[in-house]
């Protein structure tokens, strides 16, 4: 029987559990793996972190006999937290998986967002959770922001039907339940461990306070809606002398004068942990040389977001040589092995740069709206998710003297020049036949969840982002747009903001620099009035 410090975790292996595992270590607490349908009757605190879709994870309750000692458990008001789909598979039924019966331990139908109206789905970032009532569960803190990643939810007919179970509420186009408690059982909508210090409490105060306690602490109120995200980006190769660096580029260029050294910027992990400290709301790691070696191979960059994510409790995406690949031996591994091993590492998303382009091209090519599933975004997505996949782009300005000389999308500057925005692959070495519009759309019709939207122009010059880039991309999909490159001040933050509706926007080099700390990113941001995640306040 486990002793009263352990919590059982049940996992069913599909996608990131590293994380949870690693903040319940980190509070001093130990970890039982739920295999028997015996180690939930002798649970003594159960989380469930749901991952995949509602249908995968229900069949996997049911394969190992995991649904009636769940439903057990239950009933008699033992202490359980549910993550995401722990959240959803406590229903009836979700649209995600029409046909596939919940736990049913409440009544009511999970739903698609609805959408529409320019809003983003997946709802992907930092939102807030506006309690209903005081539960020691939320401890007597300020209303606080939360990592949310899901395209359904348990929408208002849910919350009517289930008045006593709802405790706090937000809101993305509609007012649905992000944290739901009755008695000892609780489940958040959101990642409590990939939400920072707000997100580590919440898990602590389960794990070490009687939660079904009635208490009266005042009940915080403030703005909801979704912040605008921060992210910070690590480019990472290997320098001369063989150590995994981080790099930065001018125009993607990232040796020194004259071809000298590979600029040193510092160590990956060292340099994630202060973002994480200063308040990034995302850590992103590219692999900006993998094109040349074996990404199996590169055991260095797996060593990399274990030891992170041990210590950055905020979402990490990575990318650089996810793709399908022979190594030396002959052994094929599918760009869907080599994203595993990621998500085995501590990833929540993988970005796929060259790939994506190869397939988008592909798909025009065979002149279908729809993949053929063999795709590597279509075949990531499909077990992990459409969130947990997203593009790189690394487009280039190709000038023409007029708009009606290309097929391709263009756009007018402001000097009155005419350019159209190339796709290249391998780290914009070679240039493609494909703009970035037919990229995107062709890769959010195959799957991929987000779009990370660099500019070989701007990348390095401090000069703020490409602006009528940004907005390019960011009207042809529906998915989130993280805007990337240029980025010298505060000011090209909120400019970007106000100016484009991308969800996020990322720097590099003048964080690593020092010449711009996030804090003093999101101080400006709060100051200008853009809602923006403050770490811890
Ligand atoms: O093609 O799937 O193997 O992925 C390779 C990945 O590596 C792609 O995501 C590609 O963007 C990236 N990459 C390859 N070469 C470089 C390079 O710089 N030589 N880096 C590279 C991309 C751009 C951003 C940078 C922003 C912000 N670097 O990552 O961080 O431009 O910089 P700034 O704020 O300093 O302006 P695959």
């Amino acid at each position: 029987t486990p002793r009263a410090s352990t919590v059982t975790v049940l996992d069913y292996g599909a996608g990131n559990v590293r994380s949870l595992e690693n903040a319940v270590r980190l509070l001093g607490h130990d970890i039982h793996w739920a295999t028997t349908p015996a180690d939930i009757a002798n649970a003594s605190k159960l989380i469930f972190p749901g991952v995949g879709s509602f249908g995968a994870a229900m069949r996997n309750l049911e394969s190992r006999g995991f649904v009636d000692p769940l439903r057990r458990y239950l009933d008699a008001d033992r202490p359980f937290l549910g993550i995401c789909l722990g959240l959803h598979t406590l229903f009836e039924a979700s649209e995600e998986s029409p046909g596939v019966p919940g736990l049913a331990w409440l009544p009511g139908t999970v739903r698609r967002f609805k959408g529409g109206d320019g809003l983003a789905v997946p709802h992907i970032g930092w939102n807030v959770a506006q309690p209903t009532r005081a539960s020691p569960l939320l401890g007597e803190d300020e209303l606080q922001r939360y990592y949310f990643v899901h395209s359904f939810c348990a929408g208002q007919d849910v919350a009517a039907r289930n008045p006593d179970a709802v405790l706090a509420t937000t809101t993305h186009g509609e007012e649905y339940i992000s944290i739901l408690q009755r008695g000892s059982v609780c489940a958040t909508q959101f990642h409590p461990e990939k939400s920072g210090a707000a997100g580590i409490k919440l898990i602590q105060n389960f794990l070490e306070r009687d939660v079904s306690v009635q208490v009266g602490w005042p009940v915080p109120k403030g703005a909801g809606g979704l912040a605008k995200r921060v992210v910070a980006c690590l480019d990472v190769r290997e320098n001369d002398q063989g150590d995994l660096v981080v790099t930065k580029g001018d125009q993607y260029d990232v040796r020194e004068e004259d071809g000298g050294e590979v600029r040193n910027l510092g160590k990956p992990v060292e340099l994630a942990k202060r973002y994480f400290k200063e308040g990034a709301d995302e850590v992103c790691f590219l692999n900006i040389t993998s094109f040349r070696g074996e990404p199996v191979g590169e055991t260095a960059m797996i060593e990399v977001l274990e030891r992170t994510s041990r210590e950055v409790f905020v979402p990490l995406c990575i990318g650089g040589g996810i793709r399908d690949y022979v190594d030396k031996d002959g052994r094929k591994y599918s760009a869907l092995d080599v994203a595993a091993m990621y998500f085995r590492a501590g990833a929540d998303k993988v970005s796929l740069g060259s790939d994506a382009v190869y397939a988008a091209e592909k798909l025009l090519a065979s002149g279908s709206e729809t993949g053929d599933g063999a795709s590597s975004i279509e075949r990531i997505s499909e077990v992990y998710g459409a969130q947990a996949v997203v593009i790189s782009v690394d487009p280039r300005k190709v000038f023409v003297d007029k708009a009606a000389d290309t097929a391709h999308a263009t756009v007018t500057l402001d000097d009155g020049r005419v350019c159209w925005y190339q796709c290249t692959v391998k780290g914009g070495r070679e240039g493609r036949d494909l703009d970035v519009v037919q990229l995107v759309t062709a890769a959010e019709r195959l799957g991929a969840g987000e779009v990370l939207l660099n500019s070989m122009d701007e990348d390095g010059q401090k000069a703020g982002y490409d602006l009528q880039l940004v907005r390019l991309v960011k009207e042809a999909v529906s998915i989130p747009v993280i805007a990337s490159s240029g980025a010298g001040r505060a000011e090209h933050f909120t400019e970007c903001f106000d100016e484009t509706d991308v969800q996020a926007a990322l720097a590099a080099g003048i964080f690593h620099r020092g010449e711009v700390s996030i804090g003093e990113v999101k101080q400006h941001m709060r100051g200008h009035g853009t809602p923006v995640r403050i770490a811890g306040g």
